[in-house]
C-alpha cells in the first residue's frame, strides 16, 4: 500500500520534530504547520532533481521564513538529497553540519538561499525570477523556463522590505514567481493581529499578484491552486491557512509553538494524535518510497533539458553555458584597461561617480549579462548609460528601475547573484548603504558576487548637508567580513577597482565614489592594477630618505599630495600611499606591506570620515586627520576648511610629530 499525502507530511512532521527535540533547540511551528504545502509542492509541481542540485532550469525553492529550517533539511532528506542523509538530520544546529540553524546558501546541497533575517528570503526570490526572465527572453522556454518558490511566513510580510518586494514584482509583472503563505497568523510574540490589521489578499491584489486562499493541510486544494498560479501571467500569493504546530496537541494553534520547546512527551502525543507508530528519525518504507518517487520525478524533464542544450546552435549554446559557469567573456576587462589608459591620458578632473558610471557603460557593452540599477538616483549616479530598462514589456533590458527601494534592491540583487546567469551591480548614495546593511551582510556571508556602489561619500557632497554625508559608513562597512571596500581616487583607481570587483567571482565588493570633481592623482600609465595591492606608494619622498608617510583615500588623496608638496618646501621628505582597500592590503605579503607602512616614519591618515581603524596604518602614535562628528549643510570647499581637512592640518599633524632635531626650515630660521 503506498503512502497518504498526510503520512507524506507527518514524515516532516516527525523529522521535524525529533531533530529540534535531539538538539534540544528549534522552532516547530513551521515545519508542523506547513508540511502540507510544502509536500504538495515537492511531490506535485516542484521541477527538481535531487542528482543534479544545481540544474540551471530547476525551479527555485526559497523558505523564507527560515526559523523552521528543519522543514526543508526534512524535505531535501525525503526527496533524495545526497547532501542530507539522516545522519544530517540527527546532526540538526551542530557546528559543521549541513543542517544549520537557519538554512545557509548551498546550492551544491539543494538550499537556493540563506534565509532566517525575514523578508530577504522573498527579496531573493524576487531576484531569482528577475534572473530567470532575463535569461528566459534570450533563450526561450526550451532552455530557461522555471519558477521561483518561496514560503513565507506572517513575519516576512509585516517587514518593510516584504513591502518593497510585492510593491515591485507586481509592478514587473513577475508572473513565474509564486508566494505561499503559511498563514497561521502566529508569530513569536503571539497572534500577528496584535500587530497588524490590513487585509493580505488584498495588499497583495491591489499590487498588480495573482491571489488565491485555500486550506493549507489540504494538499488538493494547495497543488490545485498552484496550478492556477502557474497559470497565470501575474505574480501569484497563496493564502495558506494553516495551524500553527499542527499535530502536536499541547501546541498547535498556540503562540508557543512558534519556537517553544517541545518535550519528549510532545512527541508521544504527536504520534498517538497523528497516528504515526514509528521510531525516532525513523520513515517507514513505503513513506520513503513515495518521497523518493517524487524526488525522482524531475530526472527525465533534466535528461530532456539536456538534449535540447546539447543541440542549441553552438554560439547560443556556448554562451548559455558560459553564463551558466559564471565565467565573463574572454577579454571583458580590455576595455577597462583602454579605460585607464585613455583616463590618463586626458587627466580629466571629475566625480568618480561619474568616471564610474562611463566604466559601467564600457562594461554593459563587454559584458552583456551586467545587470544595473539606481534607487530613483540615476541622474545622480550616471550608472544607467546605454541600459535599456528591464520592464513587463521588455525582458531584454538590463536596467531595473526600483524606484525608491534601496533595501529591494540589494536583497533581489543577492537573488539574481545566487540564480546566475547575470552580473548585478547597483548604485545609491553611501549613506542609503544602512538601508541595505543586511542585504549587503548576507552577500558577505554567501560569497556572491554583487557590486555595491555608492555616491555622495562624505562631507565632500556639500549642501545637502548631514543626513546625506555619510562619516561612519566607510568603517561600518570595512569592519564586514568578507566585503571588500574600494575608495578609488580617480578615473584610473576607478577602473582599477571595477576591474577587481567584477573580476572577483567569489565575493561581493564596494566601490564608494565622490560627487564632487576630484584631480588626477595617476598620472602615468601602468598596464598593472596598483589598487589589487590595497594600499601602494603612490608619491615617494624627494630629496632624501622617507621620514614622513601620509595615507588617504578616495577625494582626500589629493589632499594628502598638496600636504606632500607643503612638507617637501620644508624639507622634510614625505611619501603618500594611496589606500583604495584595507582588505586587498591585508592579504599582501609581509614586504609589500611594510613598504608601504614606513614604520619609523612619522604616519599621519587623512580620510573626511571618521578614524576607526586607521591606526593599524598610523600605529598608535600616529596622526589623523578627518571628521569626528556628523557633518554639516555648506559648500564644499568651506566644509573642508570647517572640519579641518585640509593640507595645512595634515602638515600641522606631522609637524607635531617630527623629532625636535629636526626642525623644519621655516622654523630654523626664526
Ligand atoms: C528581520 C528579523 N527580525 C526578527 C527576527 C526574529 N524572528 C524570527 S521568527 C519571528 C516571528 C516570525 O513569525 P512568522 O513568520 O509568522 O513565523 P511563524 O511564527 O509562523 O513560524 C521573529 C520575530 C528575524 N528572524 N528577522
Ligand atoms: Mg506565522
Amino acid at each position: 500500500m503506498s503512502a497518504t499525502p498526510r503520512e507524506m507530511a507527518n514524515a516532516i512532521r516527525f523529522l521535524a520534530m525529533d531533530a529540534i527535540t535531539h538538539a534540544g533547540d528549534g522552532h516547530p511551528g513551521t515545519p508542523l504547520g506547513a508540511a502540507d504545502i510544502c509536500t504538495a509542492l515537492f511531490t506535485r509541481h516542484l521541477k527538481f532533481d535531487p542528482t543534479s542540485p544545481r540544474w540551471p532550469d530547476r525551479d527555485r525553492f526559497v523558505q523564507s521564513n527560515g526559523h523552521g529550517s528543519t522543514l526543508i533539511y526534512a524535505l531535501l532528506h525525503l526527496a533524495g538529497y545526497e547532501a542530507f542523509p539522516i545522519e544530517q538530520i540527527r546532526r540538526f544546529r551542530e557546528l559543521g553540519s549541513h543542517t544549520p540553524g537557519h538554512p545557509e546558501y548551498a546550492p551544491e546541497h539543494g538550499v537556493e538561499t540563506t534565509t532566517g533575517p525575514l523578508g530577504q528570503g522573498i527579496a531573493n526570490a524576487a531576484g531569482m525570477a528577475v534572473a530567470e526572465a532575463m535569461l528566459n527572453a534570450e533563450f526561450g522556454d526550451d532552455i530557461v523556463h522555471h519558477h521561483t518558490y518561496a514560503l513565507v511566513g506572517d513575519g516576512c510580510l509585516m517587514e518593510g522590505l516584504g513591502h518593497e518586494v510585492i510593491s515591485l514584482a507586481g509592478h514587473l509583472r513577475l508572473g513565474r514567481l509564486i508566494f505561499l503563505y503559511d498563514a497561521n497568523r502566529m508569530t513569536d510574540d503571539g497572534p500577528a493581529s496584535q500587530a497588524v490589521s490590513e487585509d493580505y489578499m488584498a495588499r497583495f491584489a491591489c499590487a498588480g499578484w495573482h491571489v488565491q486562499e485555500c486550506d493549507g493541510h489540504d494538499q488538493d486544494a494547495v497543488a490545485a491552486a498552484i496550478a492556477a498560479a502557474r497559470a497565470d501571467p501575474r505574480p501569484s500569493m497563496i493564502k495558506c491557512n494553516t495551524t500553527i504546530g499542527f499535530g502536536v496537541p499541547r501546541i498547535q494553534g498556540q503562540r508557543v509553538a512558534h519556537g517553544g520547546k517541545l518535550t519528549d512527551a510532545d512527541c508521544v502525543a504527536a504520534r498517538e494524535f497523528l497516528r504515526w507508530p514509528h521510531g525516532r528519525f525513523v520513515v517507514p518504507a513505503e513513506v520513503a518510497g513515495e518521497w523518493r518517487k517524487a524526488g525522482r520525478r524531475g530526472a527525465e524533464a533534466r535528461l530532456a533539458w539536456e538534449a535540447r542544450v546539447a543541440a542549441m546552435a553552438p554560439e547560443a549554446r556556448a554562451k548559455f553555458e558560459r553564463l551558466m559557469r559564471g565565467e565573463l567573456p574572454p577579454g571583458w576587462d580590455q576595455r577597462l584597461l583602454e579605460y585607464k589608459r585613455a583616463a590618463t591620458a586626458s587627466a580629466p578632473t571629475q566625480p568618480t561617480v561619474r568616471s564610474s558610471g562611463e566604466i559601467t557603460r564600457a562594461l554593459s557593452h563587454a559584458i552583456p549579462e551586467l545587470v544595473g540599477g539606481a534607487p530613483d538616483l540615476e541622474a545622480a549616479t550616471q550608472h544607467k548609460r546605454d541600459m535599456r530598462p528591464f520592464s513587463d514589456g521588455d525582458r531584454n533590458g538590463r536596467y531595473l528601475h526600483y524606484g525608491v527601494r534601496e533595501h529591494a534592491m540589494g536583497a533581489m540583487m543577492n537573488g539574481m547573484a545566487a540564480h546566475g546567469g547575470v552580473v548585478p551591480y547597483g548604485a545609491t548614495f553611501l549613506v542609503f548603504s544602512d538601508y541595505m546593511r543586511h542585504a549587503m551582510r548576507l552577500s558577505a556571508m554567501m560569497s556572491l558576487p554583487v557590486v555595491w556602489v555608492f555616491s555622495h561619500d562624505s562631507i565632500g557632497i556639500g549642501r545637502n548637508g548631514p543626513t546625506h554625508q555619510p562619516v561612519e559608513h566607510l568603517a561600518s562597512l570595512r569592519a564586514m567580513p568578507n566585503m571588500a571596500v574600494m575608495r578609488p581616487a580617480d578615473a584610473v583607481e576607478a577602473a582599477e577597482c571595477w576591474q577587481l570587483a567584477v573580476a572577483n567571482r567569489a565575493a561581493p565588493t564596494v566601490i564608494v565614489n565622490s560627487r564632487q570633481p576630484l584631480p588626477p592623482v595617476r598620472l602615468t600609465h601602468t598596464d598593472e592594477n596598483l589598487c589589487a595591492r590595497g594600499a601602494y606608494v603612490l608619491a615617494g619622498p624627494v630629496g632624501g630618505a622617507r621620514r614622513v608617510t601620509l595615507f588617504a583615500s578616495g577625494s582626500e588623496v589629493s589632499v594628502a599630495l598638496q600636504a606632500r608638496a607643503l612638507l617637501h618646501e620644508q624639507g622634510v621628505p614625505t611619501a603618500v600611499v594611496s589606500v583604495p582597500c584595507w582588505e586587498l592590503f591585508d592579504r599582501q605579503d609581509l614586504t609589500h606591506q611594510a613598504d608601504v607602512l614606513g614604520r619609523g616614519t612619522v604616519r599621519v591618515a587623512v580620510e573626511a570620515a571618521v578614524k576607526l581603524g586607521w591606526e593599524r596604518f598610523v600605529g598608535e602614535d600616529g596622526g589623523f586627520v578627518g571628521m569626528s562628528t556628523f557633518g554639516a549643510s555648506g559648500p564644499e570647499a568651506e566644509l573642508f576648511r570647517h572640519f579641518g581637512v585640509t593640507p595645512e592640518a595634515v602638515v600641522e599633524e606631522v609637524r607635531r610629530r617630527l623629532p625636535a632635531a629636526a626642525p623644519s626650515p621655516a622654523l630654523a630660521a626664526a
